[in-house]
């Protein structure tokens, strides 16, 4: 194998505390631009030579040719395997439950999440360490100090590689493995599920439907639902994967996968209905007239754990996000189990599901997922939710209503507020933050402020703290206001507004959430003003 050690110049582009780079794609196309961060990252891992790396992405424009960049750098410092998802594929979840089953030193994960994609959309990519998940603070953080001081980068001369098709190939003292990107992750969710009675559901008049929003689950839905589930192949939706998603963007919300949702309100309506996004970590659940809010679908989850075989042995803990909605809380305290409250983002999660402290945990965002892998998971929740209907034997909406007269209703909504000027934004909050301690005490109509905080997180596995992980206005266990600015974006800022409303009166479950939670809102807007001092008459997104 012939090496080149390529002259280059640092760069500080690399957000210094995430996991990985999510830049717009001819931000990528710049010569050395990819090279300089993996470069970083082989110089931050300790010896690599000899070990497996996993590398795959959603599909998105510029995966393939990423994806043989990342090989001929892996090749050139000394990995002794490359096992690549044929087509340059893996889901996140998968990526992460291979790297766990390999024993690999780590693997690339080339996506940007539910960011759209082609030549003017985003790309990326993030480097998960040998527990499956994202790298820790104090590694992103060092890779981050070596991008800023890089002279030079290690590349092998390699002709271009066929990924097509499933084959192991020595590229000379590296031996590359293109495998089935489905058949691992496939036999671990038989391992957690009963299969064969999600079969005889959907062999029975059950009819359901699942969008794949042209993103990587397309695949791993086929062979998945259809081809061991028996799913009628008209079932699935959009699950050719394509590098532009369809111009669209594969973020399944009450927005973008709006077609899915009207058919749940329509006279056909499907008896459940599911969608996940470009890389196939989120999942958004429906019912026939019902949208499934996240927070809600991660606590009947728990509540109803012990109809799989996976975790009928009971659950070690659940978490949340900080901004996810408290409905799991409660099923905690009737389970007798620990509750997390994290900030916002997936590694927190990691060091409890690492330390055998949860087993399940989610976030408002569409993600939920449990100790199986380092990531959320979409088909993961799919398939958990059909196992319970299928135990059940009711439909998603009687099994919210049933969950909700035993536990109470928590409505629910998150307010975005996009493309948002930053210093506009950052102020704002900063406003706010200074606002918070007078807070206290004060009254509301019938609402009183019962915390106003900055919320602080002690991670209760490794010690450390993160501060300013947004901020949150509590009336009791009555309602919540939670403020943060997205940290995920590309472009202008975007500013999140939660609003949640807790009803235990059994003759207000049935409410309409956006009415329900209208004289929180206004609430809101008088504590925060973020439409007064945005401008902005509504929020440009609301899920
Ligand atoms: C968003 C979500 C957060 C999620 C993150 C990554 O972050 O709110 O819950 O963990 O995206 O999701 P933010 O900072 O924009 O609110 V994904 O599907 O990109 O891995
Ligand atoms: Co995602």
């Amino acid at each position: 194998m012939r090496i080149a050690e390529v002259e280059t110049r640092p760069f500080r582009d690399q957000k210094p505390g995430t996991a990985g780079l999510r830049k717009k794609v001819r931000v990528f196309q710049q010569p050395h631009y990819l090279e300089n961060f993996a470069q970083a990252i082989f110089e931050c891992l300790d010896d690599v030579t000899g070990r497996t790396l996993i590398v795959g992405g959603d599909g998105r424009y510029h995966n393939d040719v990423a994806i043989q960049t990342l090989i001929r750098m892996a090749a050139a410092h000394g990995i002794g395997r490359i096992v690549v998802g044929q087509g340059g594929l893996l889901s996140t979840p998968a990526a992460s439950h291979l790297i766990r089953l390999r024993g690999a030193i780590g693997g690339f994960v080339l996506t940007a999440s539910h960011n759209p994609a082609g030549p003017g959309g985003d790309f990326g990519v993030k480097f998960n360490v040998a527990s499956g998940g994202q790298a820790s603070e104090q590694l992103t953080n060092a890779i981050f100090e070596r991008t800023t001081r890089l002279s030079r980068y290690r590349i092998a001369r390699l002709p271009p590689l066929d990924l097509s098709r499933r084959r192991e190939v020595d590229l000379g003292g590296c031996i590359l493995e293109v495998i089935d990107p489905i058949a691992d992750y496939a036999a671990l969710m038989q391992s957690l599920f009963d299969f064969e009675a999600i079969r005889a559901l959907l062999r029975s008049p059950f009819h359901m439907r699942f969008d794949a929003m042209h993103g990587v689950t397309g695949p791993y839905a086929r062979r998945i639902l259809v081809d061991m589930l028996d799913a009628p192949p008209q079932a699935l939706l959009r699950s050719e994967p394509l590098a532009d998603f369809g111009g669209g963007h594969p973020d399944p919300n009450l927005r973008y996968a709006d077609d899915l949702v009207r058919s749940c309100f329509a006279p056909q309506a499907p008896d459940f209905a599911a969608a996940s996004d470009g890389d196939g970590d989120r999942n958004m659940i429906l019912g026939r007239g019902l949208f499934v809010s996240p927070g809600d679908s991660l606590a009947a989850l728990a509540r109803l754990a012990d109809c799989t075989p996976g975790y009928r042995r009971g659950l070690a803990g659940v978490a949340r996000s900080m901004p996810t909605s408290r409905a799991v809380d409660l099923v905690a305290q009737r389970l007798g189990i620990p509750r997390f409250e994290t900030p916002t983002g997936w590694r927190f999660f990691c060091n409890l599901l690492e330390a055998g402290r949860i087993t399940l945990c989610g976030e408002e965002s569409f993600g939920t997922s449990s100790d199986h892998t380092r990531e959320k998971d979409g088909l993961w929740a799919v398939l958990f939710w059909l196992n319970v209907l299928a135990v059940r034997g009711i439909g998603v909406a009687e099994l919210m209503r049933e969950h909700w007269r035993t536990m109470g209703r928590h409505y629910y909504r998150r307010h975005d507020y996009e493309d948002l000027d930053e210093d506009l934004a950052r102020e704002l909050l900063e406003a706010l933050r200074a606002r918070l301690p007078r807070l206290r005490g004060e009254r509301f109509g019938a609402l009183q402020v019962t915390a106003a905080e900055d919320f602080e997180y002690h991670d209760p596995v490794d010690g450390s703290t993160s501060a300013h992980q947004g901020l949150r206005i509590v009336f009791g266990d009555e309602a919540r206001i939670v403020v943060r600015l997205s940290g995920t974006g590309t472009g202008a800022a975007t500013l999140r507004l939660y609003l949640e409303r807790y009803e235990g009166d059994s003759a207000e479950l049935e409410g309409d959430v956006d009415a329900k939670l209208a004289g929180l809102s206004r609430v809101a807007e008088r504590i925060t003003g973020v439409r007064r001092r945005t401008g902005r008459d509504q929020p440009s997104l609301v899920t």
